[in-house]
Parts: C-alpha cells; sequence; structure tokens
C-alpha cells in the first residue's frame, strides 16, 4: 500500500530501520505536534534489544519538550543516549541528573540553524507528524512547527507520521520560512506579530521519505492546575505594573507584544491582563499559546497571537476546527527560529514573561539548575526573548516546598539569565522594577519588595557584612542558604541563618 506515492509503514518496521546510535529527529514543540507512534515502537525495539543483550539507545533531537509518548517513554525503555534542546520527563530528568544521559541545555531559537549548518553532526532520520503530504514534498503540520522545517530539511531519511486526528485546518495557520545562510540572510521582514511572510507547508525531498505511518490521536494534554493565591498575587503585581507604564508612557498606550512562559504562573498572569480595566486589547508574539491564551482570544482582549505551538485542550481544539475563520485570522504558527528569534523580539518591542526557580540579589536568574547541579527542564525559550525584550519580566514565588527553599538567595548557583538582562522581578510579595539602579539599590529593592519576610533580615545582612564593592558578595557565604538545603533540608536551619537572624541589622547602605 502507498500513500501519495510514499510505502505505508508500521510504526514497528521503522523502528526496525533505526539502528543504534543513530540520531533521530522528532517533531514536537511541547506535546503539540510530537511524533507519537514511533517512539513508542522505538522503546518496543529497546527493551527487545535489551533483554537479547544488545544495546540500542539514540541520539534525541526535538524542537523541545514533547508528549509522554516521547521522551518518558524512550526514557522508561533506557532509549536515550544523548538529547537536545529541552525536555520535561521525570525519567529523562533523572537519568540526566544521574549522569546516564547527555543532555544539552540550548535557547530553541537555536534549534533549526544548529541543525542546517551542520553543528549536531548528521541526522540520519526525521520523524515528522503532519496532516498532510503530497507527492511533490509539501508538508502540512500539525499543531506546532518547532525546528520541523529544518529537519526535514537536513535529515538522510524522513518517516511521516500522517495522523489523522489532527485538523488539516491548522496548516493554514502556518507560515513556515527558512531563513537564508550567513552572509546571504535578509532581516527577518516582521512590522507585526500577525505579518505572514512564509508557506503554509514546509518542503522534503520526496527522495528522502522512506515510509508514512498512519496515526490517529490527539497531543497529550498538558494538565494546568486553578491559579492558588500565589500565581494570583504576582500575576496581581504583574497586570498593576503594565497600567502604570501605560499610564506613564513607558509603554506606548496601545500596549506592545507579549511573550509568555508555559506553566500555571503564566496562566494567572494572562488572565489577570485580560482582566484589568486599564489595559488594552493586546497581541503575543511568544513560543506556546495556552488554554488562558486562547479564552482570551474567544472574548475578544487577544488581538492575535504568533505562536510556535498551541497547547490546548480537547475541548478548546474542536471550537479551534469549529471556528476556524475567526481564529485563523488571529492566529500564526511560525518555525521556532521565527517565533523565538532575537532580532524579531527587539524589533516588535516584545515584553517577555518567564518564571525562575531562584533569583539571586543582583537580579541573575537561574531557572534550570536546582542548587547549581539538579536540571529541571531546561532553559527552553527563556532567553531568546529576555535578552532582547522591550521590558523583560521574571515571576517565581518567593518561597519552594513550603518555605525551606528561597526563591531569592544571595548568589544564584546556576545563572540562566544574567543581571544585564533581567530588568523586573515578581513574587507574590510585590515587584521589583531594577531599571536603571546599580547592584547595590537592585539588592536593596529585590530584598525588600521581592523576598519572603523570614529570609528578608538574612539577605539584608548578607548584604551589609559583604563590604563595600560594586556588587557586594562574601564568597565564603554566599552558598550557606544552599548548603544549609543540602545538608539539613532547609535553607532557615537552626546552625545556619535562623540562628544568624537575631542580630540586629543595623547597617547603613
Ligand atoms: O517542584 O513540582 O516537585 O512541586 O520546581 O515549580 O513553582 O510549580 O513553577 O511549573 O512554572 O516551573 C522554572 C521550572 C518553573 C519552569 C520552572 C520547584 C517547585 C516545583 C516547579 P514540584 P513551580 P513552574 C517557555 C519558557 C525554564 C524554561 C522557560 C521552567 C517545581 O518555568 O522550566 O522559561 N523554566 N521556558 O517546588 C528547588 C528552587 C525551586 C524549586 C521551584 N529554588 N529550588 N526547587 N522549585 N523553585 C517554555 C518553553 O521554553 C517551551
Amino acid at each position: 500500500m502507498d500513500y501519495e506515492g510514499f510505502p505505508v509503514l508500521e510504526a514497528d518496521e521503522v523502528a526496525g530501520l533505526i539502528p543504534d546510535g543513530a540520531m533521530v529527529a522528532f517533531s514536537g514543540f511541547t506535546p503539540a505536534g510530537a511524533a507519537k507512534a514511533v517512539p513508542e515502537a522505538l522503546a518496543r525495539r529497546a527493551r527487545q534489544d535489551h533483554s537479547a543483550g544488545l544495546p540500542y539507545a539514540l541520539r534525541v533531537l526535538t524542537g523541545a519538550s514533547t508528549g509522554r509518548s516521547l521522551d518518558e517513554t524512550l526514557a522508561q525503555a533506557e532509549a536515550i543516549r544523548w538529547r537536545a534542546p529541552y525536555q520535561s520527563s521525570r525519567t529523562l530528568r533523572d537519568q540526566i541528573n544521574r549522569g546516564d544521559v547527555d543532555f544539552v541545555d540550548m535557547h530553541l531559537s537555536d534549534v533549526p540553524q544548529f541543525t542546517l549548518f551542520g553543528f549536531f553532526g548528521k541526522i540520519d532520520f526525521a520523524v515528522i507528524e503532519a496532516s498532510e503530504i503530497t507527492a511533490d514534498g509539501r508538508v502540512y503540520l500539525t499543531n506546532s512547527i518547532g525546528a520541523s522545517p529544518a529537519f526535514l530539511h537536513s535529515a538522510e531519511h524522513v518517516i511521516i507520521e500522517l495522523n489523522r486526528g489532527q485538523s488539516r485546518r491548522i496548516a493554514e495557520m502556518s507560515d513556515i520560512v527558512i531563513p537564508k545562510t550567513p552572509p546571504y540572510r535578509p532581516a527577518i521582514d516582521l512590522d507585526h506579530p500577525l505579518q505572514r511572510i512564509g508557506k503554509p507547508y514546509a518542503r522534503v525531498d520526496p527522495d528522502k521519505v522512506i515510509g508514512i505511518v498512519e496515526t490517529n490521536e490527539p497531543d497529550e494534554a498538558t494538565a494546568f492546575t486553578e491559579a492558588n493565591d500565589v500565581n494570583k498575587a504576582i500575576a496581581r503585581h504583574v497586570a498593576e505594573f503594565f497600567a502604570a507604564e501605560i499610564a506613564c508612557g513607558r509603554i506606548p498606550r496601545e500596549f506592545l507584544p507579549i511573550q509568555s512562559g508555559v506553566g500555571n504562573v503564566a496562566n494567572a498572569v494572562l488572565e489577570a491582563i485580560g482582566e484589568h480595566p486599564d489595559l488594552p486589547d493586546f497581541t503575543m508574539y511568544t513560543e506556546v499559546l495556552q488554554s488562558s491564551a486562547f479564552e482570551l482570544m474567544l472574548q475578544g482582549r487577544l488581538k492575535g497571537a504568533s505562536t510556535c505551538a498551541l497547547v490546548l485542550s480537547p475541548k478548546q481544539m474542536q471550537q479551534l476546527d469549529e471556528q476556524h475563520d475567526f481564529f485563523s485570522s488571529r492566529l500564526v504558527l511560525r518555525p521556532q527560529d521565527i517565533s523565538n528569534n532575537p532580532a524579531a523580539v527587539r524589533q516588535l518591542g516584545i515584553i517577555s514573561m518567564n518564571t525562575a526557580l531562584e533569583v539571586d540579589i543582583f537580579a541573575h536568574v537561574n531557572s534550570t539548575h536546582v542548587c547549581g547541579k539538579r536540571i529541571m527542564n531546561g532553559i527552553g525559550g527563556s532567553g531568546d526573548f529576555t535578552r532582547n525584550a522591550y521590558t523583560s519580566i521574571f515571576m517565581c514565588p518567593s518561597v519552594a516546598k513550603g518555605g525551606s527553599i528561597s526563591a531569592i538567595v544571595p548568589m544564584c548557583t546556576h545563572i540562566d539569565h544574567s543581571e544585564h538582562s533581567v530588568q523586573v522581578i515578581v513574587t507574590e510579595q510585590g515587584l521589583a522594577d531594577l531599571r536603571g539602579l546599580a547592584p547595590k539599590q537592585r539588592a536593596l529593592k529585590i530584598i525588600e519588595r521581592c523576598a519572603h519576610p523570614d529570609y528578608r533580615d538574612y539577605l539584608y545582612r548578607y548584604l551589609c557584612d559583604s563590604g563595600a564593592s560594586h556588587i557586594q558578595h562574601d564568597l565564603t557565604r554566599c552558598f550557606k542558604l544552599h548548603q544549609n538545603f543540602l545538608q539539613y533540608g532547609s535553607m532557615l536551619h537552626e546552625d545556619g541563618p535562623a540562628s544568624e537572624i537575631d542580630r540586629i541589622f543595623s547597617a547603613s547602605f
């Protein structure tokens, strides 16, 4: 049997063609549009080979994180040897942190050009989910574009997962372009988030397509919980900040396009922006469009969005299909080198909002490594947006793990975003606008506005006792809070900073 001249294969047949050690590039940017059947078949093959005493593990490349059937299933089968550029799977995370899997944590906008320039080496196979492929090699992608156009271009062999369960009409929202190679690369012609500059399909050389695997599965749903009081407080501070910035003319009256990270804090912030009476209808230029943004679009508050992936509930996906005309004029799906393009971010004046694990008193941000060692997910697109944003914002609860961890620390144990790129910090305690402030003023403001009251005195004293210098640090105890946590399970252990707090803080700054 064939489809448009391409052989139709079973997923297990495809798995049989992919040898141990191969570099496989899968579609997927979050669970949206991720390959599903072939990774599961590869996991089955890995288990069989392992029980026969044979090695089987792959080098796995994707657009970003993926659905459960990709990272989690492959990781459980111990079928991943090397992984880039981002992940959020519990099993894979543990394997990376044990040193069993090599993980390359990188800016998502770089993935397509790393692929095209050969920086990852040879891409042996690309496994790409599509809603349609034509005999002449046009590939219509599904709920994310990610790095799939580059993977289709660069891979030696291509397998298409033709997913009948995904709407074919999503492709009408796609705007796909592969930028030319330097030194012949012109500027990206984007004056507005919704401007279209490409085609609704990606291209593949038909001779490279070794087969089609037919599937019929929706994307795996991402669970969001209702916003809690902490997230609501963070969201309120952000919305109030925007209203004040517009009122004093630092953000134009018509607002600027917003980038918003994924997760519960981001959902709460978008809801708060939507509800704020003084904030105008707005646009987004972002990498993931998630459920709260979709609802705001239905309400008319979100006028339009450029994104790389659609992470919506099954009900919302159905609405998207049923009200196609409404959404197709308001949504553009782009490859990640365009959705996250640092030049476009500067050009369009994007306001970036991302979540931090920890922030230090001088505004360095750690988004990725707990205690500087254990990776959580990866930097993702946060750096693509932060560095060139019109205003860059990082948000997080002031404490984690029931108060045993302070998110505000003297010195971050790993730095993803430096003080030079970070402009505003927000916790449920308040918001610190750091623009134009020297390090000492920054530290005072972050401690006063963002730190949890239980940690404030300790942080003040750390600053004061560290002596005069441009950035005030005491290298003998800058990681004391982290050491306490590692040793005693709490940063505020009685032998640690808590017992020091009774010393009266009386320094002058
Ligand atoms: O742990 O799940 O065991 O309870 O970290 O923290 O508060 O639920 O927040 O889900 O938004 O994740 C930075 C990881 C935040 C995420 C990070 C523990 C905390 C909890 C999760 P539990 P929350 P979130 C767009 C942009 C980088 C990529 C990025 C992320 C868990 O936002 O990966 O921005 N960002 N991409 O208890 C130890 C601390 C901690 C801590 C929180 N200081 N120390 N544990 N936790 N702070 C997306 C893409 O790029 C596709």
